[in-house]
């Protein structure tokens, strides 16, 4: 399947505005997916909009090779597209209804990387709550399965030539506070219950080599 490229557009969510209450309500989801995500999309289009030669790259290939992109727009083509990459991932991992656990052989790697699905879920709040301002907290993998956690900065990504997301919770504040003001551990909490796990290990068994 050819990748998507320039110009970008906004895709729909998976479910309705409605799907995830109560962890996440119709006015969150309305303004972080109309107009946060949005934004990312418009600005990423417009610093792309006088480079043709980059309009023919999937977003993937922006965000991996950020030396060969010119200067002038190298910060706007990684902020922006960071910002439409982790979005898009964000809403399409999340599901209802709520309460999925994972299951084979992502569930095996989870529990021996990290001695069980609990365990995991301890390190990931850990990162995600305790990640300093606006940022991600990300599972990923390598190709040869080994699971980790990091933490991201604004619109950063994980270096893709050597990470695959499994899944990734957004920790800005745009995300929650229209429900939970500074409540951040109690939305990473109702996260974990959103996960759409079958996605998640599809995402594991493409990566691995
Ligand atoms: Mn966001």
């Amino acid at each position: 399947m050819k990748e998507e490229t320039y110009p970008f557009v906004v895709r729909p969510l998976p479910y309705g505005y409605d799907a995830l209450c109560p962890v996440l309500d119709r006015q969150t989801l309305c303004y972080h997916h109309d107009k946060h995500y949005k934004t990312y999309v418009d600005n990423l289009n417009s610093a792309l909009s006088d480079y043709p030669e980059l309009q023919e790259k999937s977003l993937k290939e922006l965000l991996m090779h950020p030396e060969s992109l010119p200067e002038a727009v190298r910060r706007p083509i990684m902020n922006n597209g960071g910002g439409v990459f982790n979005h898009e991932l964000y809403f399409e991992s999340m599901r209802c209804p709520a309460g999925q656990m994972p299951k084979g052989i992502l569930k095996t790697a989870l529990d021996s990387g990290f001695g069980a699905y609990d365990r995991w879920k301890d390190e990931m709040k850990k990162a995600a709550v305790g990640t300093f301002g606006s940022g991600w907290a990300w599972l990923l993998t390598e190709t040869d399965g080994k699971l980790s956690i990091m933490q991201t900065a604004n619109q950063d990504v994980p270096d893709f030539n050597r990470y695959i997301p499994i899944v990734l919770v957004d920790v800005w504040e745009h995300a929650y506070y229209l429900q939970y003001q500074n409540r951040r551990a109690d939305y990473v909490d109702g996260w974990f219950d959103l996960i759409d796990w079958k996605k998640a290990e599809r995402r594991y068994e493409e990566a691995l080599v």
